[in-house]
Protein backbone atom coordinates (compact mmCIF):
# COMPACT_ATOMS: atom_id res chain seq x y z
CA UNK A 1 0.00 0.00 0.00
CA UNK A 2 1.23 3.23 -0.79
CA UNK A 3 -0.09 6.72 0.85
CA UNK A 4 0.14 9.84 -1.76
CA UNK A 5 -0.91 13.19 -2.06
CA UNK A 6 0.35 16.67 -1.82
CA UNK A 7 2.52 18.26 0.80
CA UNK A 8 1.65 18.67 4.55
CA UNK A 9 -2.02 16.84 3.92
CA UNK A 10 -1.21 14.44 6.79
CA UNK A 11 0.59 11.62 5.04
CA UNK A 12 3.18 10.94 7.21
CA UNK A 13 0.84 10.95 10.26
CA UNK A 14 -1.68 8.52 9.25
CA UNK A 15 1.49 6.47 7.98
CA UNK A 16 2.66 6.64 11.78
CA UNK A 17 -0.97 5.74 13.24
CA UNK A 18 -1.11 2.48 10.76
CA UNK A 19 2.24 1.58 10.95
CA UNK A 20 4.45 -0.32 13.76
CA UNK A 21 7.13 0.79 15.66
CA UNK A 22 9.93 -0.92 12.68
CA UNK A 23 10.06 1.39 10.07
CA UNK A 24 13.04 1.72 7.67
CA UNK A 25 13.95 5.02 5.97
CA UNK A 26 16.05 4.80 2.67
CA UNK A 27 16.76 6.91 -0.28
CA UNK A 28 15.35 6.43 -3.52
CA UNK A 29 17.88 4.03 -5.51
CA UNK A 30 20.18 7.11 -7.67
CA UNK A 31 18.36 9.91 -5.55
CA UNK A 32 18.48 12.38 -2.58
CA UNK A 33 14.49 11.07 -2.40
CA UNK A 34 14.05 9.84 1.06
CA UNK A 35 11.32 6.83 0.98
CA UNK A 36 10.03 5.43 4.78
CA UNK A 37 8.61 1.80 4.71
CA UNK A 38 6.71 0.13 7.58
CA UNK A 39 4.53 -3.00 8.19
CA UNK A 40 0.59 -2.98 9.07
CA UNK A 41 -1.47 -6.15 9.23
CA UNK A 42 -4.74 -6.95 7.88
CA UNK A 43 -6.25 -9.51 9.22
CA UNK A 44 -3.31 -13.02 9.42
CA UNK A 45 -1.71 -10.78 6.49
CA UNK A 46 1.07 -8.35 6.85
CA UNK A 47 0.95 -5.41 4.73
CA UNK A 48 4.08 -3.31 3.37
CA UNK A 49 3.08 0.79 3.49
CA UNK A 50 5.21 3.20 1.44
CA UNK A 51 5.27 6.85 2.64
CA UNK A 52 5.88 9.01 0.04
CA UNK A 53 7.18 12.87 -0.49
CA UNK A 54 4.18 15.17 -1.30
CA UNK A 55 3.05 15.07 -5.24
CA UNK A 56 1.08 16.93 -6.97
CA UNK A 57 0.46 15.13 -10.16
CA UNK A 58 1.83 12.08 -13.18
CA UNK A 59 3.24 15.63 -14.85
CA UNK A 60 6.26 15.73 -12.22
CA UNK A 61 8.06 19.02 -11.55
CA UNK A 62 10.08 17.92 -8.48
CA UNK A 63 12.41 14.78 -8.14
CA UNK A 64 10.22 13.62 -5.40
CA UNK A 65 7.61 13.75 -7.49
CA UNK A 66 9.27 11.76 -10.23
CA UNK A 67 10.06 8.93 -7.46
CA UNK A 68 6.48 8.96 -5.94
CA UNK A 69 5.56 8.68 -9.39
CA UNK A 70 8.44 5.71 -10.47
CA UNK A 71 7.92 4.15 -7.36
CA UNK A 72 3.72 3.95 -8.22
CA UNK A 73 4.41 2.60 -11.61
CA UNK A 74 7.14 -0.26 -10.71
CA UNK A 75 5.73 -1.44 -7.76
CA UNK A 76 2.55 -1.74 -8.73
CA UNK A 77 0.89 -1.36 -5.14
CA UNK A 78 -2.01 -3.28 -4.81
CA UNK A 79 -3.84 -0.43 -2.66
CA UNK A 80 -3.30 3.35 -2.66
CA UNK A 81 -4.39 5.41 -0.33
CA UNK A 82 -4.97 9.16 -1.27
CA UNK A 83 -4.83 11.63 1.34
CA UNK A 84 -6.26 14.87 0.88
CA UNK A 85 -6.96 18.15 2.69
CA UNK A 86 -10.41 18.50 3.36
CA UNK A 87 -10.67 22.37 2.80
CA UNK A 88 -8.87 22.02 -0.61
CA UNK A 89 -10.79 18.77 -1.63
CA UNK A 90 -11.61 21.02 -5.23
CA UNK A 91 -7.55 21.44 -5.77
CA UNK A 92 -6.93 18.14 -5.07
CA UNK A 93 -9.16 15.58 -6.81
CA UNK A 94 -7.49 15.88 -9.72
CA UNK A 95 -4.59 13.68 -8.41
CA UNK A 96 -7.27 11.19 -7.42
CA UNK A 97 -9.14 10.92 -11.34
CA UNK A 98 -5.16 10.59 -12.13
CA UNK A 99 -4.91 7.78 -10.51
CA UNK A 100 -8.21 6.28 -10.95
CA UNK A 101 -7.21 6.85 -14.52
CA UNK A 102 -4.22 5.13 -14.46
CA UNK A 103 -5.79 1.52 -12.90
CA UNK A 104 -5.10 2.05 -9.36
CA UNK A 105 -7.20 0.96 -6.66
CA UNK A 106 -7.92 3.61 -4.62
CA UNK A 107 -9.20 4.94 -0.93
CA UNK A 108 -9.76 8.52 -0.58
CA UNK A 109 -8.80 9.61 2.63
CA UNK A 110 -10.49 13.39 3.71
CA UNK A 111 -8.20 14.60 6.16
CA UNK A 112 -7.80 17.41 8.66
CA UNK A 113 -11.83 17.30 8.77
CA UNK A 114 -11.24 19.42 11.73
CA UNK A 115 -10.35 22.32 9.91
CA UNK A 116 -13.52 21.92 8.21
CA UNK A 117 -15.20 21.66 11.26
CA UNK A 118 -13.79 25.34 12.04
CA UNK A 119 -15.04 26.64 9.33
CA UNK A 120 -18.52 25.66 9.38
CA UNK A 121 -17.87 23.25 6.29
CA UNK A 122 -19.43 19.79 5.44
CA UNK A 123 -18.41 17.32 3.05
CA UNK A 124 -20.64 14.84 1.42
CA UNK A 125 -18.49 11.62 1.89
CA UNK A 126 -21.27 9.26 1.18
CA UNK A 127 -22.45 11.21 -2.26
CA UNK A 128 -18.60 11.55 -3.26
CA UNK A 129 -18.02 8.01 -2.77
CA UNK A 130 -21.03 7.37 -4.79
CA UNK A 131 -19.80 9.58 -7.84
CA UNK A 132 -16.41 8.86 -7.48
CA UNK A 133 -17.27 4.62 -7.00
CA UNK A 134 -14.69 4.98 -4.69
CA UNK A 135 -14.19 4.59 -0.60
CA UNK A 136 -14.02 8.03 0.99
CA UNK A 137 -13.01 8.19 4.44
CA UNK A 138 -12.78 11.44 6.66
CA UNK A 139 -9.98 11.66 9.27
CA UNK A 140 -7.98 13.75 11.21
CA UNK A 141 -4.82 12.02 11.52
CA UNK A 142 -3.33 14.43 14.34
CA UNK A 143 -6.53 12.92 16.78
CA UNK A 144 -6.52 9.60 15.82
CA UNK A 145 -10.34 10.11 14.57
CA UNK A 146 -11.86 7.99 11.21
CA UNK A 147 -8.70 5.29 11.32
CA UNK A 148 -11.14 2.79 12.34
CA UNK A 149 -12.89 3.12 9.48
CA UNK A 150 -10.11 3.85 7.40
CA UNK A 151 -8.82 0.36 8.44
CA UNK A 152 -11.80 -1.56 8.01
CA UNK A 153 -11.85 -0.14 4.19
CA UNK A 154 -8.53 -1.25 3.58
CA UNK A 155 -9.67 -4.43 5.28
CA UNK A 156 -12.25 -5.28 2.83
CA UNK A 157 -10.21 -3.77 -0.33
CA UNK A 158 -7.14 -6.55 1.42
CA UNK A 159 -9.94 -9.23 0.94
CA UNK A 160 -10.71 -8.02 -2.23
CA UNK A 161 -7.21 -8.38 -3.95
CA UNK A 162 -6.60 -11.63 -2.48
CA UNK A 163 -9.75 -13.56 -4.01
CA UNK A 164 -8.93 -15.47 -6.64
CA UNK A 165 -10.57 -13.96 -9.63
CA UNK A 166 -14.00 -15.16 -10.91
N1 LIG B 1 -5.35 20.06 12.23
C1 LIG B 1 -4.86 18.92 11.74
N2 LIG B 1 -3.52 18.80 11.58
C2 LIG B 1 -3.05 17.63 11.08
C3 LIG B 1 -3.89 16.55 10.75
N3 LIG B 1 -3.12 15.54 10.29
C4 LIG B 1 -1.85 15.97 10.33
N4 LIG B 1 -1.80 17.24 10.80
C5 LIG B 1 -0.60 18.08 11.00
O1 LIG B 1 -0.23 18.57 9.70
C6 LIG B 1 1.19 18.69 9.60
C7 LIG B 1 1.70 17.93 8.41
O2 LIG B 1 1.51 16.55 8.63
P1 LIG B 1 2.43 15.46 7.93
O3 LIG B 1 1.91 14.13 8.36
O4 LIG B 1 3.86 15.75 8.16
O5 LIG B 1 2.08 15.76 6.40
P2 LIG B 1 2.72 15.07 5.10
O6 LIG B 1 1.61 14.93 4.13
O7 LIG B 1 3.44 13.83 5.47
O8 LIG B 1 3.74 16.19 4.60
P3 LIG B 1 4.97 15.99 3.54
O9 LIG B 1 5.68 14.73 3.89
O10 LIG B 1 5.79 17.23 3.73
O11 LIG B 1 4.36 15.94 2.18
C8 LIG B 1 1.75 18.18 10.93
O12 LIG B 1 1.99 19.28 11.74
C9 LIG B 1 0.61 17.32 11.48
O13 LIG B 1 0.61 17.25 12.88
C10 LIG B 1 -5.31 16.71 10.96
O14 LIG B 1 -6.13 15.83 10.66
N5 LIG B 1 -5.72 17.92 11.45
MG1 LIG C 1 5.42 13.26 5.12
Amino acid sequence: MVLVGSPNVGKSALFNALTGAYVTVSNYPGTTVELTRGAGRLGDEEVELVDTPGFYSFLPVSEEERVTRHLLLTEQPDLVLHVVEAVALDRMLALTLQLLEAGFTVILVLNMMDECERLGLSVDVAGLSARLGIPVVATVASRGLGLDELRREVALHGRRILEPAV
